[in-house]
């Protein structure tokens, strides 16, 4: 009896240390933030000393990678552990299946309480969530419109300012005796890259240099990086540039995707309408310069991709201002409510993105800019500050780290594996040497063709199924990834090696055919 009196004293003892140790969870994403546009990444575009403050107190990783780079897709992974062919979730035009089961839902049963607020973008109603405020399919920079716990709402102002309030907000009125899980995400620094008002013109005087590959002719890839519908040279005039087009001047059809022929000619006349009076007054004061300035130089060729390339990184980095800011009020509150010790604050981004690279803006190729995501963790209980990791993570991880950290059991089903001994320091010789990437979503935007394929330390071999052309990188030569040597014959081994560790992954992650 007295034997099993103390058990049950010291299982007791065991679960309350257990239940005061549970750490809250505050997960930040962005969408199509590069890691060359935070500073602690890389200090040549802009300066984030809020994001950087979480990096130099936490841990930075320097290959963290996206199984799928793509918006929705990338978001159901992060929910769920598992590749988009088991979630469901392959590209943007799919509806997540939200009766499956997510970190959210089991930290949910486990008593957390629970938050998703921001960018949500997979259609169905989000579900594991005691409270849910999300922006309408990819959601508007200004009076954004947000679906809350059932109702529609429209909120005057900047989206980055909104979607912070709101998370403070919830922080605010939680309940403090139970842990919580806020899922924190930002619309910026999606195209079509609206300034907050405050931060209108600001980059105006710098001159940001071209990408080394910024003239890339695509030779050796013709058919595949060759054949994209994303280069900056054919983003809209209106649109993305924000120049009030003429009566009957018309955008091209390219720069969206040319297998879709969307038509953005009155795009921006959509967007400026939606502006409130004041709102106009200021976007005028700048952009009205802006347009004197392009009519009057009469820009053609590479003059004119040059100076879209400056226009673009202004608006791009310009939002990324916004979400750094929003990021300092959120740590100041953590640190002003005697939180921030026992939060894992984690600051990623949906996918990475081009910024030049290649002639290109946006996404999708497994090629490095837009397969890595930038992905820093803060938790001063358990991570060293200043670390940087060099392991392969990704987003299948995010999953199984949080509910590992939770205490709660990880479904056998998740894909992905817990970073826990990689945050806290610990040699782990079992860690992943090789990552598995697919993509999906053609016919499409930005005309990007399917493919799959696996990096490791040295080498990617990429197959773009959907034409039957096969590409290998060596990494160390040709880190940009100019030069296709799958023919090669000198590479043959590595061919082969790369092919059987494709052949491996595809089966271990039940990658149907
Ligand atoms: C929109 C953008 C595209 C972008 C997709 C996907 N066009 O359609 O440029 O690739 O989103 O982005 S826009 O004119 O509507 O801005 S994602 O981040 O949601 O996957
Ligand atoms: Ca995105």
């Amino acid at each position: 009896m007295k034997k099993i009196l103390l058990l049950m004293t010291a299982a007791l003892f065991i679960l309350s240390c257990a239940g005061e140790k549970r750490p809250n969870i505050i997960y930040i994403m962005t969408d199509d933030h590069a890691e060359r546009a935070i500073s602690a990444y890389d200090t040549s575009l802009i300066r984030t000393p809020n994001i950087d403050r979480l990096a130099n107190e936490g841990i930075r990783f320097t290959n963290s990678y996206v199984t799928n780079s793509i918006c929705a897709p990338s978001r159901a992974v992060m929910l769920t552990g598992k590749y988009s062919h088991i979630n469901g979730m392959k590209d943007n035009r799919d509806r997540f299946d939200g009766s499956q089961v997510t970190f959210p839902v089991l930290l949910q049963n486990a008593g957390y309480q629970t938050a998703m607020i921001g960018k949500w973008h997979l259609v169905s109603t989000p579900v594991g969530f005691d409270t849910w405020k999300v922006l309408q399919g990819q959601g508007s920079y200004y009076n954004p419109l947000f679906y809350e716990n059932g109702d529609t709402v429209v909120h005057e102002g900047y989206v980055t300012d909104i979607i912070t309030d709101m998370v403070l907000d919830f922080l605010e009125h939680r309940d403090k005796d139970r842990p919580f899980c806020v899922l924190y995400h930002h619309k910026a620094p999606h195209r079509s890259w609206m300034p907050a008002e405050r931060h209108i013109g600001m980059f105006r005087d710098r001159k940001f240099e071209l990408p080394e590959t910024f003239y890339d002719d695509y030779g050796t890839r013709e058919r595949t990086a060759g054949a994209q519908d994303m280069e900056v040279k054919n983003m809209y005039l209106g649109y993305d540039m924000k120049i009030h087009l003429l009566p009957g001047e018309k955008e091209p059809f390219s720069g969206g995707g040319r297998s879709i022929n969307w038509d953005a000619t009155n795009s921006w006349k959509h967007v400026y309408r939606a502006l409130t009076p004041s709102q106009k007054a200021v976007f005028d004061s700048y952009y009205d310069q802006v347009n004197l300035d392009y009519r009057s130089r009469q820009l053609s060729g590479n003059e004119l991709t040059e100076w879209k390339y400056q226009r673009y990184l202004e608006d791009y980095l310009a939002c990324i201002v916004a979400v750094d800011e929003n990021i300092g009020r959120l740590l100041d509150y953590l640190d002003k409510e005697k939180l921030a010790k026992n939060t894992i604050v984690v600051y990623t981004s949906d996918q990475g993105f081009y910024l030049g690279e290649h002639g290109w803006f946006d996404k999708r190729f497994m090629y490095e800019e837009s397969f890595t995501m930038p992905l820093i963790i803060r938790y001063p209980k358990k991570i060293k500050p200043g670390k940087v990791s060099e392991e392969f993570v990704m987003n299948l991880d995010f999953a199984p780290t949080f509910l590992d950290y939770a205490g709660v059991s990880i479904p056998k089903e998740i894909q992905g594996e817990s970073m826990r001994s990689i945050l806290e320091g610990r040699e782990d010789s079992s860690w992943r040497e090789s990552v598995y990437y697919h993509y999906y979503e053609y016919p499409a935007w930005h005309d990007v063709h399917k493919h799959d394929g696996v990096r490791n330390r040295e080498y990617k071999l990429i197959h773009f199924y959907g034409i039957g052309v096969w590409e290998l990188y060596d990494l160390k030569k040709d880190p940009h990834e100019l030069k296709n040597v799958y023919e090669n014959e000198n590479y043959s081994a590595i061919r082969n090696e790369m092919k059987a560790e494709y052949d491996k992954l595809r089966k271990q992650y039940a990658v149907e055919d």
